[in-house]
């Protein structure tokens, strides 16, 4: 089954991992340089079924991206919280107010005003993948704004027209920016490659949580090649996820135990239900995932 590949990297991480101290303060075991591999025919999708995943959010998530948006208001609007605790922790600090995560996202959805200032995320992963920016020289020294670059748009023109390149990526690492950022992207780079008529995508992920960033991470590329895939008139081939710091955070040895005693089950598969007119058109509603049996979802504290 597709996912022992998982279970067999959570259990070496749990098992083997350096314990050492992270950013959060709580503590994780670490392996560098894990991949995997995926393989995306007959619909397949790398869904983990150990615990339940919540794949729509993620598609949300992913819907998001596209939009360019940075701001949770529209995310808190469809009722996807996973994004909120950074700008809570932000508003926190910067108050010292104790307000709790449901009031300040029903302030967050209330206020408009509100939203703009304590809701963005900076310059994170929809800005860089569709509207990095750029600018131009402008004489002594100084520089005025460029058209703005959109990578997803011209990555469909890419593979469209010049399948056999190997410049088909896209990057949400945009060096100048990093500092403006929430959180610098951890699934930062997608490398595409068609071949035999099959278009698979290569993540690279710098950093991943394996008890609970990892079931996004993984469904979310897979969603993003089966979107082009078919805005390309090409079949699935392999989702190759690899990442940097693969890491369990200490506070989730429930997770591990419980996860590492299920047996996965079945083969979720995923269809796409009408052809949108271009990569920036998918609704929610377009996707549906069938034979998806998992095993309860397991409730994991995120470290922020
Ligand atoms: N920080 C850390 N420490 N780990 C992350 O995985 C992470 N992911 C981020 C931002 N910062 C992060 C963005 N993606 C959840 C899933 C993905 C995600 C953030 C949070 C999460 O809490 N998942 C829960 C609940 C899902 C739900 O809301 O239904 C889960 O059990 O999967
Ligand atoms: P870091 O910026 O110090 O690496 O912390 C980011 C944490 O969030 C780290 O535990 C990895 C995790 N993460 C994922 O695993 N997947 C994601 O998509 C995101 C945004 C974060």
């Amino acid at each position: 089954h597709y996912e022992h590949q998982y279970l067999q990297l959570l259990r070496d991480v749990w098992d083997r991992g350096d314990e050492r101290r992270d950013r959060t303060g709580v503590g994780t075991r670490s392996l560098f340089g894990p991949t995997m591999r995926f393989d995306l025919a007959d619909d397949a999708m790398p869904l983990l079924t150990t615990k339940r995943v919540a794949w729509k959010t993620a598609a949300r998530e992913m819907l998001w991206f596209l939009t360019g948006d940075t701001n949770i208001r529209e995310l808190v609007r469809q009722k996807v919280h996973i994004w909120t605790d950074w700008p809570l922790d932000r508003y926190r600090r910067a108050t010292g107010e104790a307000i709790d995560r449901d009031a300040f996202e029903a302030r967050i959805l209330a206020d408009e005003a509100f939203a703009r200032d304590w809701g963005d995320l900076g310059p994170v992963y929809g800005k860089q993948w569709v509207a990095w920016d750029t600018y131009e020289p402008a004489g002594e020294g100084l520089f005025r704004r460029g058209a703005p670059i959109n990578q997803i748009a011209a990555l469909v023109e890419a593979i469209r027209t010049n399948p056999t390149s190997r410049r088909l990526l896209f990057t949400g690492w945009n060096v100048a920016e990093l500092d403006g950022m929430a959180l610098p992207p951890c699934h930062m780079t997608y490398q595409f490659h068609v071949s035999g008529g099959r278009l698979s995508v290569m993540l690279w992920q710098r950093s991943c949580d394996l008890g609970l960033g990892f079931a996004f991470n993984a469904f979310s590329a897979a969603l993003l090649l089966r979107m082009l895939a078919q805005q390309c008139d090409l079949a699935p081939g392999e989702l190759v996820w690899s990442a940097g710091d693969a890491h369990v955070y200490l506070n989730h040895q429930h997770l591990v135990d419980e996860q590492l005693a299920r047996e996965p089950r079945g083969r979720p598969r995923m269809t796409i239900r009408r052809r949108p007119e271009s990569i920036f058109d998918y609704r929610i509603e377009d996707f549906e995932i069938v034979d998806y049996d998992p095993h309860p979802a397991i409730a994991a504290p995120v470290a922020v």
